[in-house]
């Protein structure tokens, strides 16, 4: 199959320096519009290692289409079996320097919360969900964002229109969330409660993996 793709100069180079394939050749790519540009970038651990449960791994490619739509890929392992993963494309629309942050980033305990990450990966631009609303609004909606399976792996892939995902495709933080730091089986409060709200647990909203341009 041919692929007839076209990327950013900055983003070549920043691709290149990284030693990512940045060309759309995935062969179940079924989309049959030429793409705007896309953007792949592996994904790493957030956490340190010393947060137990916390050292996945994945891939991810974000692809705007010249019909205004996003496509959106991520496959990931490591993660916490038969849960839901909350992820989005962080980023902040119409800058391009943002970027993952380092487990330094979690300061005294050790710990990278969502609020500890924003400075550097910035805010919700969009929701990966399975279904139904991809805006902020959905960032925290767990009943319609992938689950790993038993294994810890998942693999996600979307087409949705989005406004700030699309003009922002080249610049974009991709974030997973969830880490069952205690290894319960379930997202509770043994850590805690999230940074953004004390009605969630923190395992279920702790950035997990993170990718992008900048990284
Ligand atoms: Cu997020």
């Amino acid at each position: 199959m041919r692929t007839r793709t076209t990327i950013a100069t900055a983003a070549v180079a920043a691709i290149a320096s990284l030693g990512v394939a940045g060309t759309a050749t995935a062969g179940h790519d079924e989309n049959p519009s030429a793409a705007v540009g896309t953007y792949a970038y592996p994904l790493a651990p957030v956490q340190a290692g010393t947060v137990d449960n916390s050292q996945g791994q994945g891939s991810t490619r974000v692809t705007a289409l010249p019909n205004g739509k996003v496509q959106v890929q991520v496959r990931a392992s490591g993660l916490a079996p038969h849960l839901p993963h909350a992820m989005h494309l962080h980023g902040v629309d119409g800058a391009r320097d943002q970027g993952c942050p380092g487990p330094a980033a979690g300061g005294g305990d050790g710990i990278v919360t969502v609020l500890e990450g924003a400075p550097f990966y910035g805010g919700i631009l969009a929701s990966l969900t399975t279904t139904g609303d991809t805006t902020a609004a959905s960032a925290l909606d767990l009943d319609r964002y992938p689950v790993a399976d038993a294994g810890g792996r998942l693999s996600y892939t979307r087409t949705f229109t989005n406004d700030l995902a699309w003009a922002n495709a080249d610049s974009v933080q991709v974030v997973v969330h969830g880490i069952d730091i205690n290894g319960s089986g379930s997202y509770d409060f043994g850590a805690g409660p999230s940074s953004l709200t004390p009605a969630v647990p923190l395992e279920a909203t702790i950035p997990a993996l993170c990718g992008g341009i900048a990284n």
